[in-house]
């Protein structure tokens, strides 16, 4: 018996999993909450907590016409977007983060949050959220356990996991979960008025990836708080990868259906806000294409019977970049989201109920801003939030794959690996091979976006579009995916494995102008990517690899400049060769440890270039 009260929830635990029950117990004795409870995921669950948000102030109700069972919520203007500076790999050992990674000894991490934790969550209630990253039919389910006292972490894990009773009784008494405890970092005291977005000043992003636990201190915001998802899927998820052979990628998946009914399935890796959502959910301007959505942000890559490698979504729903998305962009995410069912975080309010930013259409003539002010037309600032957010089931896609609920997954054709480039980069090349592919995607390239917390518009090498999400140490990511192109067998041979191709859809002109729209027009690059696949299209081979030739890609119907087209492919040797030492550099912060096979490459490209 425990000497203190009980807390009201703690033992109507409606689970006999004994390690569960007590992890539940020790937190809750820890960071003593008010109540526990333990989240069914039930319609009923929502209807409450989202009423409690909206009385709270956290939630503002959307007009049920315009968009139903919608909610409005606005975060602390300094809790806006993952906070990689105070993200965390504490393995065992230092080498193990390093040298993308902030490091802290475990135990050193541990101890100091547990001080964080103590009495955090006093004057709220502590949630249980049980979820499963993937579907819950899988032959190994992989679940996670979220302990959290923001009940606005509960409503969205509700959208973008699949969670509740059905998970826990899935996960019966023995199934192994990842722990991920949250906390926002703000007790009450009693008689303390609370604010709308409770959160805290200190923030810790912490992964254990030997005990494969995350402990979240202090942001209520989405990459930061809802931990199944880059937290666990990504984070903790590409260390299950390293140590069992598979991928956990930052990427998008779609399925592609030519005029000839040929199905093809790529993923494609690109940095937070660098379209991922806007190419899984592409309408094709060509005839005949059809593009489906199998997810926008994570894809799981195992290898199947055949040899092949075969892509999940692990998640539930979609969380994607709101400003600049509309009927003519991306009209997909606008038909899931005119369903309702979502939350918008730090977008504008207009004054009819509904939700506006940046890029849908017309400006109203007056709305409620991101901070919660009036704002019109020539405020002379953003209505929302450059990284504002809609949070909406994918269920809800009008484009979804029926393919989507596959627990084998679907057999992957073609990577795209992709950055915001302003210059260099072509708008697509085919790698030489698997290994060029990996170095092609170990050395991608950037502009930050206001995803992360910090400087907007700096080229930074991100490997993969990983580099906030590799759980462990970046060499032995690119020897793992080196690995990986050795087949399910080892054997070597790649023939099964998809192709790597290399794409910008951001080169611009002098002018500053983009050459390429980018959009739906991309469905011309993926028709490119399919006919390579075919060995019908032509591409001349150039020392980063084979580029179409403009004839080869279908301009029909694009009413685009010739020489903008020559400029969006071109492959400019002298801008190459000032990439060479940005690379060197990139290389030789992994020391010893990079693997060979990429410095060869980069011996080759220079050759290449040179010769
Ligand atoms: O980290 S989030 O998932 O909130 C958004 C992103 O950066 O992809
Ligand atoms: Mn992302």
């Amino acid at each position: 018996m425990s000497a203190s009260p009980a807390i009201p929830g703690l033992d109507e635990a409606p689970t006999q999993h004994p390690k569960l029950r007590e992890w539940v117990k020790q937190v809750a004795a820890l960071t003593t909450p008010d109540t526990v409870v333990w989240c069914d995921g039930s319609d009923a669950e929502w209807q409450r907590l989202t009423d409690e948000l909206v009385a709270a102030g956290t939630l503002v109700r959307l007009n049920e016409d315009r968009k139903p069972n919608s909610f409005w919520a606005r975060t602390d203007p300094s809790d806006v977007a993952r906070v990689e500076e105070r993200t965390f790999i504490c393995s065992v050992d230092e080498a193990d983060a390093g040298p993308t990674n902030n490091w802290m000894a475990p135990d050193e991490m541990k101890a100091t949050m547990t001080e964080l934790y103590r009495g955090c969550m006093r004057g709220r209630t502590m949630y249980v959220i049980p979820f499963c990253m993937g579907p819950l039919t899988a032959e190994s389910p992989m679940f996670g356990v979220e302990l959290t006292d923001s009940p606005y972490v509960v409503t969205s894990m509700r959208i973008m996991a699949r969670m509740g009773s059905g998970v826990l009784d899935a996960m019966g008494t023995e199934a192994d979960f990842v722990p991920a405890l949250h906390s926002i970092g703000a007790p009450l005291e009693p008689g303390q008025t609370d604010v709308p977005w409770p959160c805290s000043q200190t923030k810790y992003i912490s992964h254990f990836p030997e005990t494969r636990e995350i402990w979240s201190y202090g942001s209520g915001y989405g990459g930061n708080s809802l931990l199944g998802k880059k937290c666990y899927s990504l984070r903790i998820g590409s260390v299950m990868g390293r140590d069992e052979g598979w991928l956990a990628e930052h990427m998008l998946i779609l399925r592609l259906t030519s005029p000839q009914g040929k199905v093809y399935h790529v993923t494609g890796a690109f940095p937070s806000a660098c379209g991922k959502t806007n190419l899984a959910m592409l309408e094709p301007t060509i005839p005949g294409w059809k593009v489906e959505t199998l997810g926008d942000d994570i894809a799981w890559m195992r290898f199947g019977e055949d040899g092949r490698l075969y892509a999940v979504n692990p998640e539930y729903g979609l969380f994607g970049v709101a400003p600049g998305t509309d009927y003519t962009t991306n009209p997909n995410a606008m038909r899931t989201i005119a369903k309702g069912n979502s939350l918008f975080t730090n977008v504008a309010l207009t004054d009819d109920g509904d939700i506006w930013w940046e890029g849908m259409g017309e400006a109203p003539s007056h709305l409620t801003d991101w901070k919660g002010r009036d704002w019109t037309p020539d405020s002379g600032e953003l209505s929302s939030h450059p990284n504002s957010r809609f949070c909406t089931p994918i269920k809800q896609c009008p484009i979804l794959a029926d393919s989507y609920d596959d627990p084998r997954g679907v057999p992957i054709d073609a990577i795209l690996f992709g950055g915001r480039r302003a210059s260099t980069i072509p708008l697509v090349s085919q790698s030489r091979d698997w290994a060029h592919g990996v170095f092609q995607g170990a050395t991608l390239s950037s502009e930050t976006t206001a995803a992360a917390v910090g400087q907007v518009g700096v080229v930074r090498r991100d490997p993969m579009a990983m580099l906030p999400f590799i759980g462990y140490n970046g060499a032995d990511y690119f020897a793992h995916w080196i690995a990986m192109g050795k087949g399910a067998d080892g054997s070597g041979d790649d023939s099964k494995l998809p192709k790597i191709f290399y794409v910008n859809w951001f080169r611009r002109g002098e002018d500053k102008r983009f050459l390429w729209p980018g959009f739906g027009e991309n469905s011309r690059v993926l028709k490119w990517v399919v006919e390579r696949l075919e060995g019908s299209a032509e591409a001349v081979e150039t020392p980063v690899g084979f580029v179409p030739t403009p004839e080869a890609l279908d301009t029909e119907g694009l009413d685009l400049d010739a020489d903008d087209l020559a400029a969006a492919l071109r492959v400019d040797p002298e801008e190459w060769r000032a990439e060479l030492p940005l690379i060197t550099e990139w290389f030789e912060k992994f020391g010893d440890k990079l693997p060979g096979v990429l410095w060869a490459e980069l011996d080759a490209l220079k050759a290449r270039l040179n010769g």
